[in-house]
């Protein structure tokens, strides 16, 4: 019998969401009753490998800054009981490698990234264990290489064939989709106007497009989307411009949704992070403002509501950091200050992120459910069940302690708890390549497939409000 001593997160009430809650020092003890009893050189392999793994598992290190992610392997560990489900969440807190996704029931598969110099003692690892694991993505830099220039050839191809700067066959630059707004705004006049509404850390303006129906009605109610509070969900960038492109531009078939609502969309939240996955390092999540020994803090952590009390880093170099103090960054009290400006008239407040097909409700910050939790439910319910009859994609609906894990800090909390939307909902859209790489041909499918969903969540909540 070995003795394994870990600081591994707790998972209050076995309940598969609230990992975060909890941190106990616990003894975790693994019988290898089955194996024999190692002795001499084999006892110390052993040893040794127990203390690479321990090492492994606790040691969190600076994150790297440029990369071009050559050799980097992409795994999905398949926990299969609570001991490995702890394992991995441990591991998860080690800044060295990045968690695609956190292991929510027991024998879901987590997706690591892991660069070559860590990947001998992950393997060891995961074989000490007895871990299950495949690799899907053998090296992930060569796999980038190939869809930037896919992407690059789509972009050309969209900026010679049509009069717009951004379309649906490839990931567009931050300043082609502010471009964009502006076309809109110049074509269509009397339905869609762009506002500038601050200044992002590296000084990118952030625009917002409203759009009407153009009867010139004033204080309609409001539905408010954002998107890319994350900067590597490209795929959340692309839906909400397509949601822009159909109601301004198709905008005799959605009449419906702008008769008595005006849209506010702001489809770049954290356009400095943006920029920096297309220019140097394409799974960056955070915003890029200097704090301690790394940059960025997670937007999604910043918000002022139960800020920092679950499932938000204090280590700079986390991807889930929460910032050195609440609404630190200029992104966030950018979307705070439209949040609170449309109190009273925002009924629906929309977030697009990536990935995991899910539609999420308040709470993040607790597992108990707000009051009137049911009718955001049934909103939410009406886009994942028009999804499902289109295309038969499936989504997971829930508050999101409860369906994926605790974190507070986030705008979709702040937007219903703070700010008065009655109903708030983050929609994490499909996984595409290996999570947050689709393909230039899965561009469409999605968004249009996103589309369906929030035309049925819009309908629902006009119906309600
Ligand atoms: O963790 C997040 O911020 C979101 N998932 S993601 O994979 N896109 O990073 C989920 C946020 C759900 N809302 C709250 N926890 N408030
Ligand atoms: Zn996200």
């Amino acid at each position: 019998m070995s003795i394994f001593v870990a600081d591994i997160t707790h998972t209050s009430s076995g309940a598969h969401s609230s990992w975060y809650k909890r941190k106990l020092r616990v003894i975790v003890q693994f019988n290898r009753r089955s194996e024999p009893e190692p002795n001499g050189s084999k006892r110390c392999y052993h040893k040794m490998l127990l203390k690479s793994c321990l090492l492994l598992l606790l040691c969190g290190v600076v994150a790297l800054s440029a990369t071009n992610y050559d050799g980097y392997k992409i795994y999905d560990v398949n926990a299969r009981n609570n001991f490995e489900k702890q394992l991995m969440l441990r591991l998860s807190q080690n800044e060295e490698y990045d968690f695609f996704d956190l292991p929510r029931e027991a024998d879901a598969a987590t997706r690591i990234m892991v660069q070559p110099k860590d990947q001998s003692s992950f393997e060891d690892m995961l074989s000490h264990f007895n871990l299950d694991y495949t690799i899907v993505d053998e090296n992930f830099g060569a796999t980038l290489e190939k869809e930037q220039l896919e992407n690059q050839s789509q972009r050309l191809m969209t900026a010679r064939s049509t009069s717009r700067s951004v379309g649906f066959t490839a990931f567009h630059r931050f300043a082609e989709i502010n471009a964009y707004l502006d076309e809109l705004a110049k074509a269509y006049p009397s339905r869609v106007s762009v506002q500038t509404v601050g200044k992002s850390y590296e000084g990118r303006y952030l625009k917002t497009i409203t759009i009407t129906n153009g009867d010139g009605k004033t204080g309609k109610n409001v539905v408010f989307l954002d998107a890319g509070i994350h900067a590597r969900e490209w795929i959340a960038h692309a839906g909400a411009l397509y949601v822009i492109h159909q109601l301004a531009e198709n905008f005799a078939a959605n009449a419906d949704l702008l008769k008595n609502y005006d849209w506010v969309i702001l489809p770049v939240v954290n356009p400095d992070g943006y920029e920096y996955t297309h220019s140097t390092t394409r799974l960056w999540r955070k915003t890029r403002k200097p704090a301690g020994t790394c940059s960025g803090t997670d937007a999604n952590r910043n918000f002022d509501f139960h800020w920092g009390e679950v499932g938000a880093s204090s280590s700079s170099c986390a991807d889930t950091f929460k910032g050195v103090t609440a609404f630190s960054e200029p992104e966030t009290q950018i979307v705070r200050d439209l949040l609170l400006g449309l109190t009273g008239r925002g009924k629906f407040y929309l977030t697009l992120h990536s990935y995991g097909n899910y539609l999420l409700y308040p709470w993040g910050w607790t597992s108990a459910l707000p009051s009137d939790w049911k009718i955001i439910d049934e909103v939410a319910q009406a886009g994942a069940d028009a999804i499902r009859s289109s295309t038969g994609t499936r989504y997971s609906v829930g508050s999101s302690t409860n369906v994926l894990y605790a974190a507070a800090g986030g705008s979709d909390d702040y937007a219903f708890g703070v700010a008065g939307f009655p109903i708030s909902i983050t929609m994490e859209l499909p996984a595409g390549g290996t999570g947050f790489n689709p393909t230039t041909a899965q561009i469409l499918p999605f968004v249009t497939e996103t589309w369906t969903g929030i035309r049925a969540m819009a309908l629902k909540v006009i119906d309600k409000y």
